[in-house]
C-alpha cells in the first residue's frame, strides 16, 4: 500500500467529522484545512477545482480529489481498509445481489407458473440453482430469525421446499458429507460456522496485507 498523501478540506460538522473520524479510526496520517465558510471559501476557484459543488468536506490524496462524504469514506476504505476494519462494504454488496438474485429468481416462478425454473420438471437449471438458494440463511446474512429468510420470495420458498422433498436432491446433498440445511437452522452451530468462516477471511486478509508489504520491500 502507498504511503496515503491526504489533506481533509473540512470544518466542524457533522459531515466534516464522518471524515476525520474514518481517518484516525484508520490510522492515516493527513493535513487539515480548516475551510473559512463565513467568507465562503468554499466557492473560491482554488477550492472549486477540488470540489464543484461548493461544499466540504473533501479530500485530495496526491492527486486524486474525492468529495461527497459517503464516496468519500468509501474511497478511504476501498483503498486503505484492505482488512476491512471498519469496513462492511464486502459483505453488504454480495448480501444485496444475493437477495436482488433471488427476487428474479422468485418473479419468474410467479410469473411462468410452473413447478421449476424451466417447465414441469425438475432440469439441471434447478439442480445448479437450488444448493444455493438452501443456504439462504447463511448468504442472506442478518439474524437467525426462526422463521425461513426466504419467506420475502414465497414462490421461491415453494420452489426450494418441493426441490429438498426430491428423493435424490435428498441422497445427493448430503455428498460426502451432512449438508447444511440443517446446520443453517440451528442457531449455535451456525454462529460456531460464522465464527470459523469469518476467522478464514481475517487470516486471508492478513496474509494479503503481509504479502503487499513483502512486495513493496522488494520494489525499494
Ligand atoms: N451531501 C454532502 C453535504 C455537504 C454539505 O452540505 N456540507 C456543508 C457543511 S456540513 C457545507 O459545506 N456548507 C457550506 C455551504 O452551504 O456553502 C456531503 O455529504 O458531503
Amino acid at each position: 500500500m502507498s504511503e496515503p498523501t491526504i489533506t481533509l478540506y473540512t470544518r466542524q460538522t457533522p459531515n466534516g467529522i464522518k471524515i476525520s473520524i474514518t481517518l484516525e479510526e484508520l490510522n492515516l496520517p493527513y493535513k487539515t484545512y480548516n475551510i473559512d465558510a463565513p467568507n465562503h471559501e468554499q466557492n473560491s476557484p482554488w477550492f472549486l477545482e477540488i470540489n464543484p459543488n461548493g461544499r466540504i468536506p473533501a479530500i485530495t490524496d496526491g492527486d486524486i480529489r474525492v468529495f461527497e462524504s459517503g464516496s468519500t469514506m468509501q474511497y478511504l476504505v476501498e483503498r486503505y481498509d484492505p482488512e476491512y476494519r471498519i469496513s462492511p462494504y464486502a459483505i453488504q454488496r454480495y448480501q444485496d445481489e444475493t437477495r436482488r438474485l433471488y427476487g428474479v429468481l422468485d418473479k419468474h416462478l410467479q410469473s411462468a407458473s410452473t413447478p421449476y425454473l424451466v417447465g414441469n420438471k425438475c432440469t439441471i437449471a434447478d439442480i445448479a440453482t437450488w444448493p444455493w438458494v438452501t443456504l439462504a440463511r447463511w448468504s442472506l446474512g442478518g439474524e437467525h430469525h426462526p422463521k425461513s429468510p426466504l419467506d420475502e420470495f414465497p414462490s421461491l420458498k415453494a420452489w426450494e421446499e418441493r426441490m429438498f422433498g426430491r428423493e435424490g436432491v435428498e441422497r445427493g446433498r448430503q455428498v460426502p458429507e451432512v449438508h447444511q440445511r440443517e446446520m443453517l437452522r440451528d442457531p449455535v452451530r451456525m454462529e460456531a460456522f460464522e465464527q470459523k468462516g469469518r476467522e478464514f477471511y481475517e487470516r486471508m486478509a492478513r496474509e494479503k496485507v503481509e504479502a503487499e508489504k513483502e512486495a513493496e520491500k522488494g520494489d525499494e
